[in-house]
């Protein structure tokens, strides 16, 4: 979602190949064998299979509205702190409220609130004075998380909507209803390498 993002906002045109975690094609495998989408294939030849180092690339190309923070600036070390949170702890505290089923010893409540000091609440204090993560203006830090916490808010929405996280909720609502988030959940017909 987030490469997808990057990728429609840089007006980089890509081929995409949609494909099904069950099967993945062989042509894939042999750019990336870590079997992880997404997976992009510059016109150089460069493989690169990390989302975030994909929106990264894309920005570095065309970046029309300024969302990469200046290289060693402060609100750059800030974006790559929250991404650096988001990516490690917040992803695996996702994944353990997203699928209780695969970790039976963990409470979710516990879950949650681990979440919530960690990450959630203090996104959300940061909001009580900017319009956006670094700034009022929109940065590449929003548009690298706002689809995790999408899901985290997803997988629980009644719940999530009790969570004292007013401007958070406000904050991705906005990027719900976006153009680009829109133009980013476009569904493709399923990808199949040919029978050889
Ligand atoms: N750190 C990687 C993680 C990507 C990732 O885990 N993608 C999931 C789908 S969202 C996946 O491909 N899982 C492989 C599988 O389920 O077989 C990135 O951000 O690109």
């Amino acid at each position: 979602m987030r490469a997808r993002c990057a990728l429609i906002y840089a007006q980089i045109g890509v081929e995409i190949r949609e494909i099904e975690l069950r099967f993945k094609p062989k042509s894939m495998l042999q750019l990336s064998p870590k079997g992880t989408v997404p997976v992009l294939l510059t016109e150089n030849q460069l493989v690169i299979d990390q989302s975030i180092d994909i929106m990264y690339w894309a920005l570095a190309q065309h970046d029309p509205e300024q969302w990469m923070p200046e290289k060693d600036s402060f609100q750059r070390l800030q974006m790559e702190d929250w991404i650096g949170i988001n990516d490690g702890p917040f992803k695996q505290l996702l994944d353990q409220y997203k699928y209780p089923e695969r970790f039976p010893d963990l409470a979710k409540t516990e879950v949650l609130e681990s979440a919530m000091n960690l990450y959630l609440l203090p996104l959300n204090q940061i909001l009580e004075n900017k319009t956006f993560l670094l700034d009022d203006k929109l940065s590449m830090l929003d548009i690298a998380i706002f689809p995790f916490i999408r899901q985290f808010a997803a997988s629980d929405s009644k719940k999530f909507h009790e969570l004292p996280l007013k401007n958070l909720s406000k904050w991705l609502n906005y990027f719900i209803l976006s153009d680009l988030f829109h133009k980013a959940m476009t569904k493709y017909p399923l990808w199949r390498d040919a029978e050889k």
